[in-house]
């Protein structure tokens, strides 16, 4: 929509609280005000669009995303001041709201849409997917540009590197039973050509100075994608400047290290993979499909590329037990790899084991702001909530706690770990977990 005037407000980059949203709304005087956010963030999209309506009534309320797509019988229920749900992917199914509204059209018409109407919740039909994602304009980078100075991820890569996020791909051929990514996208995986992801790093490097970049991808395939990035970047002088980083299968890079080396030379320095555990029988109950070998030679792989490798780690289902956690946190130790996150397994709406966990009645937390992968929300059968967040705990203070482990990351030869290791160190990230108990 051309003529559609558009503006992004970013909060906690211009440090605005609830008040400065309510005076930032009032000013800009909306006729649409629409959000975005993930199961945690849920009631603050809600309170967004209470604020929205609280500024003016008139305003029409809008939220998109996979939490709300999931939850959008519910959602719509409990929360009377969000208008309309965008369920799926969000770019047509808004213009068409838009301009249905505008027109005066026919709203049951608007595929993908969720609302409320003569006192019932209605559903739309779905609407199909874009089936080439290059035909997407580039994201509107330009209306988040006064804010660029304040978008770093301190943590990986220090306050001086521009840090931009960018998609490759929407969606995952692999069905994991905690992942909600696979089965938001259909259970298909649709790629950007590499030729368009090459175009977009050099843009955002070229235009913005962006230097980490994140792709969103949620399995970068190196079978599949790694050599035509390669061809793409390998002339392009970006290659020089960017740090790329991506989230893979183990499996994946453990049978391609020739091309994992390529897309080290074009800039990716960062990987995150999900090991998720070294339990075959967990990995089978999570449908992941790799072993712990392959977890093993992944982290040599990255390693022996000079690659920074990020290790992800489940803890917390119905088997586990104190041994069991433990003997977990000691095969990270033993994996080698440079940065371990332990997440707990959370029931997030729209994945299988959230069905499960209900139908069973396993869950104990249904407060929403809490499903961030920190805290336990179910108890095992041997250990309370209590217990597995200490569990968490005790698996960062293995991995972190250790004064040589901290002394070696923070004099690494990798620049990247170096970053890391002190960031940790400033903030105290030992002592903030420790408070979630
Ligand atoms: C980049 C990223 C981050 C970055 C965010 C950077 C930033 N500020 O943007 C960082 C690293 C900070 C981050 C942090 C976290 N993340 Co994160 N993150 C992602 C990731 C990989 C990409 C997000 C993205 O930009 N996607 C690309 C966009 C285009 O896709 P999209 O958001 O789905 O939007 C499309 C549609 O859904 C729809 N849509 C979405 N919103 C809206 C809104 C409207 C109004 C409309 C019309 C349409 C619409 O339209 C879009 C285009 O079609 C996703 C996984 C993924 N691939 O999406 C995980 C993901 C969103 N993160 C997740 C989680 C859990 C977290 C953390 C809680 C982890 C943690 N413990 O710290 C924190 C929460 C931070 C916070 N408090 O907000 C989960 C959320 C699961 C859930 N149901 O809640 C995801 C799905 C990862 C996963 N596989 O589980 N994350
Ligand atoms: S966890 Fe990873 S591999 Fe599994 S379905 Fe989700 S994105 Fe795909």
């Amino acid at each position: 929509m051309p003529n559609a005037e558009v503006e992004v407000l970013d909060c906690q980059a211009e440090r605005l609280d609830w008040d400065g949203l309510s005076k930032a709304i009032e000013s800009s005087e909306p006729s649409f005000v629409a959000t975005s956010g993930f199961t945690a963030n849920a009631y603050t999209c809600a309170r967004t669009a209470e604020i929205a309506k609280a500024v003016d009534s008139e305003i029409t309320t809008v939220v998109g995303g996979s939490h709300f797509s999931f939850t959008a019988e519910e959602s719509l229920a409990q929360f009377p001041e969000i208008d309309y749900i965008v369920r799926g992917e969000g770019e047509n199914t808004l213009v068409d709201l838009v301009k249905t509204l505008g027109a005066d059209g026919r709203i049951a018409d608007v595929k993908g849409l969720s609302f409320r109407a003569n006192g019932k919740i209605v559903h739309n039909e779905d609407r199909p997917l874009i089936t080439n994602l290059d035909s997407l304009p580039y994201p509107a980078y330009d209306l988040v540009e006064h804010n660029m100075n304040r978008y770093h991820f301190s943590m990986m890569a220090g306050r001086k590197a521009q840090y931009m996020i960018l998609e490759g791909s929407r969606g995952c051929n692999h069905k994991c039973s905690f992942c909600t990514q696979w089965r938001y996208w259909k259970g298909v995986c649709r790629k950007k050509s590499p030729k368009r992801i090459a175009d977009e790093i050099e843009h955002l490097n070229d235009a913005y100075g962006g230097v980490f970049l994140w792709l969103t991808d949620d399995n970068f395939e190196y079978e599949s994608s790694a050599k035509g990035l390669w061809k793409e970047l390998r002339n392009r002088k970006c290659r020089e400047s960017v740090m790329l980083f991506f989230q893979a299968r183990t499996d994946d890079v453990a049978s391609n290290p020739e091309l994992v080396g390529k897309l080290r030379d074009v800039g990716n320095y960062w990987v995150m993979l999900g090991v998720e555990s070294n339990s075959d029988a967990k990995l089978k109950e999570f449908r992941k499909n790799v072993t712990p070998s392959d977890a093993y030679k992944a982290v040599k792989t990255l390693n022996d590329n000079g690659i920074f490798s990020h290790a992800m780690f489940v803890t917390g289902t119905r088997d586990d037990t104190e041994d069991s956690i433990r003997s977990q946190s000691r095969f990270s130790l033993d994996l080698g790899a440079d940065l371990a996150i332990y997440t707990v397994l959370t029931p997030f709406p729209g994945t299988q084991y959230h069905r499960t966990a209900l139908d069973n009645g396993w869950i104990e937390d249904f407060n929403y702001s809490h499903y961030d992968m920190a805290h336990a929300i179910m108890p095992t059968k041997t250990l309370s909530r209590d217990e597995v967040q200490r569990e968490l705990y005790n698996c960062y203070k293995a991995f972190y706690g250790s004064y040589t482990k901290s002394i070696s990351g923070i004099f690494s030869k990798k620049r990247l770990k170096r970053t890391m290791y002190r960031h940790m160190a400033s903030q105290h990230v030992l002592k903030k977990l420790r408070d979630l108990i």
